[in-house]
C-alpha cells in the first residue's frame, strides 16, 4: 500500500518532468532554428525547410548545417540539370550565354558543397566554410546574368530559394566555429 501510494506521487512527477524536459529541448530548438531564420529574407521558407527535413523533434546547430547543406546540394544539382536543358532548348545567343553563366555558378556551388560536406563529416568546419565562402557570390552572377536579358527570367524561384540555402548553411556552419 505504502509503495503503490508513493508510486502514485512519483509517477505524474515522472511523467511531468520528463514532459516539461522534452517540451524545453523542443522549444530551445525552435529558438536556435529563430536565431538563424530571422536572419534571412524569408524567416517561413527557412523555417519549413528545417522543419521538413528534421529526423527528430530537437536538433542543434549541427543538425540544422547537415539539413541545410543537403538541401543546397539537392537544390543545385536540380538547377543545373534544369539549366542544362535550358541551355540546350535556346538558340538566341545573348541569352544562351547568360544562361552558360549560370550553368558554371550552379556547377560550382554544387561542388564547393559536396566539398564542403567532406570537411563537415571530418569535424574540419573552417575548411568547410573555407570552400564554401565563394558561393554567394558564384550564385549573385547568374542572378546577374540573367537581369540583363529581355527574356522572362526562368530561374527566379530558383535563385531566390538558393540563395537562401546557401545563406542558411553559412549562417549555420559559422556557428560551429564557436
Ligand atoms: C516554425 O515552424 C514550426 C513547425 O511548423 C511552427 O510550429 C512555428 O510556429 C513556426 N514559427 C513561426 C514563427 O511561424
Ligand atoms: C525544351 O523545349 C521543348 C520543346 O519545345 C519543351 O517541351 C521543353 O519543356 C523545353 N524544356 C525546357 C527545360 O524548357
Ligand atoms: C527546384 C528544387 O529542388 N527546389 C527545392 C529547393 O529546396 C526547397 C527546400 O527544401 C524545396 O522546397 C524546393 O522544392
Amino acid at each position: 500500500m505504502a509503495i503503490s501510494r508513493s508510486l502514485s506521487f512519483f509517477v505524474p512527477l515522472l511523467v511531468i518532468f520528463v514532459l516539461t524536459n522534452s517540451t524545453s529541448s523542443e522549444a530551445q530548438t525552435q529558438d536556435v532554428i529563430d536565431e538563424v531564420c530571422r536572419q534571412m529574407e524569408e524567416y517561413g521558407f527557412c523555417n519549413r525547410t528545417f522543419h521538413e527535413n528534421m529526423k527528430s523533434p530537437t536538433t542543434d546547430y549541427v543538425g540544422l548545417t547537415a539539413i541545410a547543406m543537403d538541401q543546397t546540394i539537392k537544390n543545385a544539382s536540380n538547377t543545373y540539370d534544369y539549366i542544362v536543358l535550358l541551355v540546350k532548348n535556346t538558340t538566341d545567343p545573348k541569352f544562351k550565354f547568360a544562361l552558360m553563366v549560370c550553368e558554371s555558378a550552379f556547377s560550382t556551388v554544387r561542388s564547393s558543397f559536396q566539398t564542403g560536406l567532406q570537411y563537415f563529416n571530418k569535424k574540419d568546419n573552417a575548411g568547410m566554410l573555407n570552400v564554401e565562402h565563394d558561393t554567394p557570390r558564384r550564385q549573385a552572377n547568374c542572378e546577374a546574368s540573367l537581369s540583363i536579358q529581355p527574356t522572362p527570367n526562368p530561374l527566379v524561384d530558383r535563385n531566390r530559394q538558393m540563395r537562401i540555402l546557401i545563406a542558411m548553411s553559412l549562417v549555420t556552419g559559422h556557428q560551429l566555429l564557436h
